[in-house]
Parts: structure tokens; C-alpha cells; sequence
């Protein structure tokens, strides 16, 4: 490389990714093949538009590439077409949602500027989504993000005693704020989510159902975890996390909400397409529907298990006592028994175990030095490890801990 600066910083990188755990629940490291394509001559194309309607000259190979993507996304959740719609364009994760809601939700809550009169409500535009303290994302409608000022957050949270979701409170709240779309999802919460149960909500109160399955869509894909399919109406994901691809996002959408997406996507939100990154997603896609990947995704929820199993044997309090999937939330603080969150995951990170601080339900302090850290397997189990790793890694953690 020429640039010895930026080789320099990328060597380093490299090291202190191989040298590290990673327990970070959103990460994970990607086939060579990804980061091949990541880096290929992709990266010099624009395509605004979509396959076969695209505003710029020379397509003729990326809108292979761009196909191919969608259909590789269909089949990896087993979706049939013309049914299900795939937009592969997301840059990530937000925009994803983002791009959602203009299509789908008017835009409504309270004018913040101007005169009395223009302070009324302007819109319902109201959606359900879990609150970030309970384990929800920004873009589920939290107010510093762009999706609680444009829309107005039906907030939601778990039961306080057991700290799962409680279908019948979310029915009653549903019925009295009448939502137009309801998201069902998460960034931390541990057990399964019962999209079920969610699509009986939506539909007592005409919304639409949205789920963002950012989190567990790798567990999806390898059949271990509940599939939302057959309940969402719209169902947006990353790619990056357990689904073990690159940095971007994937809008499924039933047919008759498809082209609103489209739109939405293109030219709604975003300018041209990023072409090695479409191009990364179909090599990971494909690689999601190999007989390995579902050996990799039922791996990664038996080591989950393993992990919180052994912490909490050693004394350690899980939120809602366990976890069904890759993530556990670890409550550090224990009502100041033991370590703020930040503490915790700065201790953890100096003996060379990467975490993140989390808030847990109910939160005390701040969410700088809330009360928990967020731990997930995905990314040590495509390392290979397996359940005895984890208890060894718990009780380092334990041991790193009680200091
Ligand atoms: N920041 C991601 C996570 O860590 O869960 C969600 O966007």
C-alpha cells in the first residue's frame, strides 16, 4: 500500500481484533471472500435506480450483481417471489428504518416550532416500538433520533418483575394509542420475541407489522430462532451481525408494501446504491444457506447458553434470568453490590474481553455508566469456540469482575 499511514492503522486494526475477544453482540468477522468483494472495483460504479431502470450508463454487470443479491436474499429466509420483495439497497441498519416509516407511516407528532396553533398534534403518524432503556433501537422511535421527531414513539418496555415482554400490557397499549405501524425488535433483549402474538396486536388495531430482526437474523437464516416472516408485513435487518456479512441492511416488504419501499429507499433517502457492499451481501447470503451456517447458528445460542449459564452459577444477575438467542444482558451493578456498567466493561476490555456498557430495564443511572454490559456469541463462535470455551470465559469474566 502506498499510504503507509493508513496501513499502518489498518495493521493495527487487524492485530487488535485477532488478539481480543469479542464478545460485542453486533459484530462479527466476515468471510475473506466479503472482505474481497468489499475491496473490489465495485466501489467505482454508480447505479442510481434499480436493475433495468437506472439513471446512469453501464449497468449491465452490476445489475446482474444487484438481482442476484435480492434473489440470494429471498431464498436465505425462504421467501418466494412475486409474495415477498427484497430492497438490498440500505446503507445500514437506519436508514433501513427510516425509509420504512416514509413509506408507510405519515409523518405526525407535536410541531415543535412556530406559532400555539401549529404546536397541535400535525399527524397521528404514531409508531409502537420498544424503548431503548428496555432494549429497543434509536430508530424504533426514540426522540434524539430523526424517527422520534418525525413520527411520535408509542414507547413500550418489559415487565418489570420478570423482564420479558408482557403481550398483554403491549394489547392494552396498542388498543389505546392506535398505532399505525408497530415495530417488533431489538438491540438487547436476550429471549425470543413472540411475532405471533405481535401480528394478533398489529391486527386488533389495523397496524402494520414491522419487524427489524437486525439481531438475530444469522439465527433466522440457520433455523435458531423463530422466523417473523410468516407473521411481518415488513421485516429490515443488517447484515453485520449474527447474519455475519458486511456493513448494510435488507428491507423485506409483502408485495403490496413494496413499491412505497422502493420510492423510499430511492430517491426518498438515499442517492446511489453501493455496489461492492450489494455484492458482499450476496456472497454472505449465500453463504447463510449452507449446511454450516446452521451448524454455526444453533452453535451460537448453545454457547450463549453455556456463557450465562456459568455466570450465573457463579452469582452473577441476568436480565430476565437467561437468554434464547446470541445476547445476554449482564445487570454489573447489582442494585450496587458490584460494578457500574462502564467499570465493568473497562476492566473487561483491559484484560482483553471486548463488551459494550447497556442499560438494563428499569435503569438507574446513566446510559454512560448505566448498569450493565451486553455480552454475544456470534463472533466467538465463527472463531470456533464451543460451550467449554465458555464457561472457561466466564469465569475470567467472573474473576475479572470481583477483583
Ligand atoms: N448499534 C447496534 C447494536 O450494537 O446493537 C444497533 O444498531
Amino acid at each position: 500500500m502506498k499510504d503507509k499511514q493508513i496501513e499502518k492503522l489498518l495493521t493495527a486494526e487487524k492485530r487488535r481484533q485477532q488478539k481480543v475477544v469479542n464478545l460485542i453482540a453486533s459484530e462479527n468477522f466476515v468471510s475473506s471472500d466479503v472482505l474481497k468483494v468489499l475491496g473490489s472495483e465495485l466501489t467505482n460504479k454508480y447505479a442510481e435506480g434499480y436493475p433495468g431502470a437506472r439513471y446512469y450508463g453501464g449497468n449491465e454487470v452490476v445489475d446482474q450483481i444487484e438481482s442476484l443479491c435480492q434473489a440470494r436474499a429471498l431464498k436465505a429466509f425462504k421467501l418466494k417471489s412475486p409474495k415477498w420483495r427484497v430492497n438490498v439497497q440500505p446503507l445500514s441498519g437506519s436508514p433501513a428504518n427510516v425509509a420504512v416509516y416514509l413509506a408507510l407511516v405519515p409523518p405526525g407528532g407535536t410541531a415543535s416550532q412556530g406559532p400555539a396553533s401549529a404546536k397541535a398534534t400535525v399527524g397521528r403518524g404514531k409508531i409502537m416500538g420498544m424503548s431503548l432503556a428496555h432494549g429497543g433501537h434509536l430508530t424504533h422511535g426514540h426522540k434524539v433520533s430523526i424517527t422520534g421527531k418525525v413520527w411520535q414513539q408509542v414507547p413500550f418496555g418489559v415487565d418489570e418483575k420478570t423482564e420479558v415482554l408482557d403481550y398483554e400490557h403491549l394489547s392494552r397499549l396498542a388498543k389505546k394509542e392506535k398505532p399505525q405501524l408497530i415495530v417488533a425488535g431489538f438491540t438487547a433483549y436476550p429471549r425470543r420475541i413472540n411475532w405471533q402474538k405481535f401480528r394478533a396486536i398489529a391486527d386488533s388495531v389495523g397496524a402494520i407489522l414491522m419487524v427489524d430482526m437486525s439481531h438475530v437474523a444469522g439465527l433466522v437464516a440457520g433455523g435458531a430462532y423463530p422466523s417473523p416472516f410468516p407473521y411481518a408485513d415488513v421485516v429490515t435487518t443488517t447484515v453485520h451481525k449474527t447474519l455475519r456479512g458486511p456493513r448494510a441492511a435488507l428491507i423485506f416488504s409483502r408485495l403490496e408494501y413494496a413499491d412505497k419501499i422502493d420510492k423510499a429507499v430511492f430517491p426518498g433517502t438515499q442517492g446511489g446504491p453501493h455496489l461492492n457492499q450489494i455484492a458482499a451481501v450476496a456472497v454472505a447470503l449465500a453463504e447463510a444457506t449452507r449446511p454450516e451456517f446452521k451448524t454455526y447458528a444453533k452453535q451460537v445460542v448453545r454457547n450463549a447458553k453455556a456463557l450465562a449459564s456459568e455466570l450465573k452459577r457463579l452469582g452473577w444477575r441476568l436480565v430476565s434470568g437467561g437468554t434464547d438467542s446470541h445476547l445476554i444482558l449482564l445487570d454489573t451493578w447489582m442494585g450496587g453490590q458490584g460494578l457500574s456498567g462502564k467499570e465493568a466493561s473497562d476492566r473487561l476490555e483491559a484484560a482483553g474481553i471486548i463488551v459494550n456498557k447497556n442499560t438494563v430495564p428499569g435503569e438507574t443511572r446513566s446510559p454512560m455508566d448505566p448498569s450493565g454490559i451486553r455480552l454475544g456469541t456470534a463472533a466467538e463462535t465463527t472463531r470456533g469456540k464451543k460451550e467449554a470455551d465458555m464457561v472457561k470465559l466466564a469465569q475470567r469474566i467472573d474473576k475479572i469482575l470481583k477483583k
